[in-house]
C-alpha cells in the first residue's frame, strides 16, 4: 500500500461507489487497480489531468434485456441478459458471457473492466467486455438449454459483430452452449462470421481453445516459479472447481510433472493423493456435461475421500490454483495457506481472492499472481481464433500452443517489469494493472475525448 496517495485512492473509490451504489464485486475490481494506478499517474505526468480512470471505470456501453423462453413442462421462465461493452480503444469488446445463478450488473462490470487489462496483457487487439445472464445450466435438460441460449441471442445479435464485439465462453457457457448461440447468430444475420470464440473445431474454432485458459496459467506459473528457483515438477497442487478452466490446468500440471491433489464444486471438495489423473481427466467433463453441478461423484467412482462444505485450501500442499469463481478464497484461506507453508497462490478464475486474502499472501511475500495476468491465455487463444477465422484456415495444435507459451511469457516478463520491488519480491498485482493500463490509456490519450 502506497501510504502517500492513499487519501487520493480513498476519495477515488468513493466517487466510483457513490455512481455505483449496490456494486461490491465492481468496487473490489476497481480497488485493486486504482491502488496500483493512482500512485502510478502521479508518477508519470501525462497521464495526470486527463480523468484517464474516472473515463476507465464508466463502460462504454451497458446493454441488459429480457429473456423469455418455454421450459419442458410448458411454462414460460425469464431472465435477465446483459453485455458490457466496456473499453473498445485497443480493439473490438472481447469477452466472455457468462450463465450463472449469481450474474448481476455488478458482477458482469467487474469483470469486463477485468477484461480490459487483461486483453491489453495479451497485447493483442482486443478491447474489453463482458456478458452473461441469471440463467443456470444446473438441472437443465438440454433442449432448455438450446432454448435459452436461442432466445438470448435474438437479442444479442444486433449488438454484436466480428469487428464490433466477440463474446466466448464463461462459467455455463462452453462448447454446447457456444454451438447454439452461433446457430442463432448465423441464422439471424444470414452470415458466417467469427463473431463468437470458442467455436467448435469443424465451424471456425481454434485448436487448443478449450484447454487454452489452463494451459495458460500453468505456463505463467511455471514462469514466476523459475523465477524463485523452483518448478512445477514434483509439486502437489490444490485446486478448485471441475469445469474448463480446472481441466485445462490439470492436463498441464500433469504434462508438467506435478500433481492436482483436490477438485471442488458447489457441495465440497474432493481429496485425491495420486492425482487427478488418467480416465479421471476425462470424467470431469463427463461431470460437467451432466448439468448436476456437483463433484462428489468423483469421490464415489474412483474411492477417494470427500469433504462436504468445505474448501481445498485447508490441506497441506505447495501451491493453490482457485479456478472457480470470484471470492471463493477468504482471509481465514490465506491465513491457512500462510500457515501451512504453501509457496503461493496463483488466480485462475478471475478475481477468486479477496482483497484481504491478497494483502495477506503479498504481506507474508507468497507469490500472488492474479487471474488478470494468469488466465489471459484463454482470451489471447480467442484472439488467435479471430485471426485464424480472418484468414480463413485453421493452424495445428501445435502452432497455436507455441503462440500461447510465447504470449504467457510475454506477459511474465512485462508484469515482472513493472512489478519488481525494491526488497526482490515480484508483486504480479502490480506489474498486472500498470503493464495492462498503459497500452489502453495510451490508446486513449490517442484517440482523444470519446
Ligand atoms: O475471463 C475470460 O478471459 C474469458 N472468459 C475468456 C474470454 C474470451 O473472449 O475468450
Amino acid at each position: 500500500m502506497n501510504n502517500k496517495y492513499q487519501s487520493e485512492i480513498e476519495d477515488f473509490l468513493a466517487y466510483v461507489s457513490a455512481r455505483n451504489p449496490n456494486e461490491p464485486e465492481f468496487l473490489s475490481a476497481v480497488r485493486e487497480v486504482a491502488e496500483v494506478i493512482i500512485p502510478f499517474i502521479n508518477e508519470n505526468p501525462k497521464y495526470k489531468g486527463k480523468k484517464i480512470l474516472e473515463r476507465m471505470v464508466e463502460p462504454e456501453r451497458v446493454i441488459m434485456f429480457r429473456v423469455p423462453w418455454v421450459d419442458d413442462k410448458g411454462e414460460i421462465q425469464v431472465n435477465r441478459g446483459y453485455r458490457v461493452e466496456f473499453n473498445s480503444a485497443i480493439g473490438p469488446y472481447k469477452g466472455g458471457l457468462r450463465f450463472h445463478s449469481t450474474v448481476n450488473l455488478s458482477v458482469l462490470k467487474f469483470l469486463g473492466f477485468e477484461q480490459t487489462f487483461k486483453n491489453s496483457l495479451t497485447s493483442l487487439p482486443m478491447g474489453g467486455g463482458k456478458g452473461g445472464s441469471d440463467f443456470s445450466v444446473r438441472g437443465k435438460s438440454d433442449a432448455e438449454i438450446m432454448r435459452f441460449s436461442q432466445a438470448f441471442m435474438q437479442e444479442l445479435f444486433r449488438h454484436i459483430g466480428p469487428n464490433t464485439d466477440v463474446p466466448a465462453g464463461d462459467i455455463g457457457v462452453g462448447g454446447r452452449e457456444l454451438g447454439y448461440l452461433f446457430g442463432m447468430y448465423k441464422k439471424l444475420r444470414n452470415e458466417f462470421t467469427g463473431v463468437l470464440t470458442g467455436k467448435g473445431l469443424a465451424w471456425g474454432g481454434s485448436l487448443i481453445r478449450p484447454e487454452a485458459t489452463g494451459y495458460g496459467v500453468v505456463y505463467f506459473a511455471e514462469a514466476a516459479l523459475n523465477n524463485i528457483g523452483k518448478s512445477i515438477k514434483g509439486l502437489r497442487i490444490a485446486i478448485s472447481g471441475f469445469g474448463n478452466v480446472s481441466w485445462g490446468v490439470v492436463k498441464k500440471v500433469n504434462d508438467l510433472g506435478g500433481k492436482v491433489v483436490t477438485l471442488s464444486g458447489p457441495d465440497g471438495y474432493i481429496y485425491d493423493p495420486d492425482g487427478v489423473t488418467g480416465q479421471k481427466v476425462d470424467y470431469m467433463l463427463r461431470l460437467r456435461a451432466s448439468n448436476r453441478d456437483i463433484i462428489e461423484p468423483y469421490a464415489e467412482k474412483f474411492g477417494v475421500k470427500f469433504f462436504p462444505g468445505k474448501k481445498p485450501w485447508e490441506q497441506k500442499v505447495d501451491l493453490a490454483i482457485p479456478c472457480a469463481i470470484q471470492n471463493e478464497f477468504d482471509e481465514e484461506d490465506a491465513r491457512q495457506v500462510v500457515a501451512n507453508g504453501l509457496i503461493g497462490v496463483v488466480e485462475a478464475a478471475n478475481m477468486p481472492l479477496t482483497h484481504r486474502a491478497i494483502e495477506i499472501i503479498q504481506e507474508n511475500r507468497l507469490l500472488y499472481v492474479p487471474g488478470k495476468a494468469a488466465n489471459a491465455g484463454g482470451v489471447a487463444v480467442s484472439g488467435l481464433e479471430m485471426t485464424q477465422n480472418a484468414m480463413h484456415l485453421q493452424w495445428t495444435a501445435k502452432e497455436v500452443d507455441d503462440y500461447l507459451k510465447r504470449i504467457m511469457h510475454n506477459i511474465h516478463e512485462n508484469t515482472y517489469k513493472y512489478g519488481k520491488l525494491p526488497d526482490g519480491y515480484i508483486d504480479y498485482k502490480k506489474g498486472a494493472n500498470i503493464a495492462g493500463f498503459i497500452k489502453v490509456a495510451d490508446a486513449m490519450l490517442d484517440q482523444g475525448v470519446v
